[in-house]
């Protein structure tokens, strides 16, 4: 048996294919040697539901007889943790929903059916991995935290024939993501939208392993979360969008009541209040906030980069001390997002002066900075996280500076416009969107190495990896549905899958393969025409 030894950051993994054939193609590589042949392709005779997998996993080794998962299925939890017991119950939901079985839940490992096993001790798995093992008398799910507990679930969904009972063949799946920061950014500013729907694109990214949901609160065009302190904010500033719509906002019990929902799916809410510029809606609410005392109109249009905070005023502080302290009593995560990006109207120096306030406010708080890649050219405090968004005709410079931040030991979230911003259209075809980054094909938005992209930024500089969709031009679900699917797989698997699995083929036909998964969940994807959809 050839054996394929991947280093994944810290963790080293040993993954085999036992499938005689898989285990011919199998190559022995080097950390970081992307040329060996993939573990997706070297599965590819492994049986239909591994080889479908996506994000494909760390390895797949096929073997012994199948579990019949059906009527008599029962899902057994141990008994020590509650939270286990609780991703049992999620686990037991979301498998029921499509097939009607009863799947009942009960406490205890022994016995046949699907086992969820907390071990603190196993070996090779980190924060989020975990490994299934399948036998003729059924699946043991087993990861060192609950959250890895729920990937195996997700991935077990995957196993299953869409809305029923099957049979699983026999094998074990050992899996641990690549990046630790795998995201998603949804813009409620620009266009509001419900609390219901963004559980709904929770649900959606966590089935796919994605762990952090970036929430851009605030912008030009409206406020969209409730201020104590600054209650005209939600209240006068809430009440516009692009294109002249009533707007809206969420309430404190709302806020919180996404961030739970969130974190029983793993997925982490990382709110961002835009600043210093973005921030009309604001200045509309409160004439103390404009440097000449006097409150500016509310704004319905899409220009950006015209407003700013005014950073030689006292009362700035206050507003800032006062949103930035509401928000993160309200957020468990460790993330919070200033923004920072296109202040057009505050001079360098100003910007440079306000955000090194602004960062030690979220210090504060308790809080890590996050800020789009424009902090570089100011001073981004220790520990701060910068978000990449450039693209292909973002000056070197500019890039050499963030690399420059890197080395000094700033982690890097990468949302390369080119490759993840979700309001890029796809081609000239398509309806919604925008064009400034060019068009962003399915192809093109997955076939790419965070780990080698930014010249000078190593792998390990690499937090993870995000996919933005701003909303000018995006107002309904189905518009940003259609947007955000299928690329948003291809985020997944960009920032879980090994590197050496990466293979636009491969992946397009396990893309394609998960169509009638978005069928059944009424998702309104793109059939993209570079995908080989059934
Ligand atoms: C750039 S990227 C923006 C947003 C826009 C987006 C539209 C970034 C940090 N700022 O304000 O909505 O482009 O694609």
């Amino acid at each position: 048996m050839r054996v394929l030894r991947r280093t994944l950051g810290t963790l080293l993994v040993l993954g085999s294919a036992t499938l005689s054939c898989a285990t011919a193609q199998g190559v022995d590589a080097k950390p970081g040697d992307t040329r060996a042949r993939p573990a997706a392709v070297r599965a590819a005779a492994a049986p239909a539901p591994y080889e479908r997998l996506l994000p494909a996993p760390v390895s797949v080794r096929a073997a012994g007889a199948g579990y019949r998962f059906g009527a008599g299925t029962v899902i057994r939890t141990s008994g020590s943790a509650e939270e286990v017991r609780r991703v049992g119950e999620l686990l037991a939901e979301q498998l029921r929903g499509p097939s009607g079985l009863p799947l009942p839940v009960v406490d205890g490992e022994g016995g046949d059916g699907v086992r969820l096993r907390l071990d603190e001790a196993a070996p090779g798995l980190g924060a989020e991995g975990y490994r299934l093992d399948t036998r003729a008398d059924g699946i043991t799910l087993t990861a060192r935290t609950p959250a890895g507990l729920f990937h195996a679930g997700q991935t077990l969904r995957q196993l299953l024939p869409v809305g029923g009972p099957g049979t699983v063949p026999g094998g074990t799946v050992t899996d641990a993501p690549r990046f630790a920061y795998r995201g998603a950014m949804i813009d409620i500013a620009r266009h509001h939208f419900t609390v219901e729907q963004v559980k709904r694109y929770v649900d959606q990214l966590a089935q796919y392993k994605v762990n952090t949901l970036h929430v851009h609160l605030t912008d030009d065009q409206g406020w969209r979360l409730e201020s104590t302190a600054w209650p005209r904010l939600a209240r006068y500033g809430g009440g516009s969008e692009v294109g002249g719509g009533p707007g809206g906002h969420w309430t404190k019990d709302e806020y919180r009541e996404l961030v739970a929902y969130a974190g029983e799916r793993y997925v982490d809410v990382v709110p961002e209040i835009d600043m210093p510029g973005h921030v009309n809606a604001a200045l509309a609410s409160y004439a103390e906030l404009n440097c000449d005392g006097k409150a500016r109109e509310r704004y319905t249009g899409t220009k950006v980069g015209f407003s700013s905070l005014c950073v030689g005023k006292e009362r700035t502080y206050d507003f800032v001390d006062d949103v930035l302290g509401e928000v993160a009593e309200l957020t468990p995560g460790k993330y919070l997002h200033i923004g920072g990006d296109e202040a057009h109207a505050t001079p360098a120096a100003d910007y440079a002066a306000f955000m090194d306030r602004a960062q030690a406010v979220v210090r504060k708080y308790g809080k890590t900075v996050v800020a789009w890649h424009q902090l570089a050219a100011a001073r981004p405090a220790p520990g701060a996280v910068l978000q990449y968004w450039g693209h292909g005709g973002t000056p070197a410079k500019e890039k050499e500076r963030l690399a420059q931040v890197a080395k000094a030991g700033h982690p890097l979230i990468l949302s390369p416009a080119d490759r993840l911003y979700l309001d890029m259209k796809y081609d000239a075809t398509t309806k919604p969107g925008l064009a400034w980054a060019g068009y962003v094909p399915v192809k093109r938005s997955y076939d790419w190495d965070p780990g080698t992209f930014l010249p000078g930024v190593p792998e390990s500089a690499v937090l993870g990896v995000e996919a933005a969709l701003w909303t000018e031009t995006i107002g309904t679900r189905a518009e940003w549905e259609f947007m955000a699917f299928p690329r948003m797989l291809g985020l997944a698997e960009l920032g879980w899958s090994p590197a050496a699995s990466h293979d636009w083929p491969a992946y397009s036909r396990r893309l394609a393969a998960q169509a009638p998964r978005l069928d059944a969940q009424r998702v309104t994807y793109y059939r993209a025409p570079d995908v080989p959809w059934a």
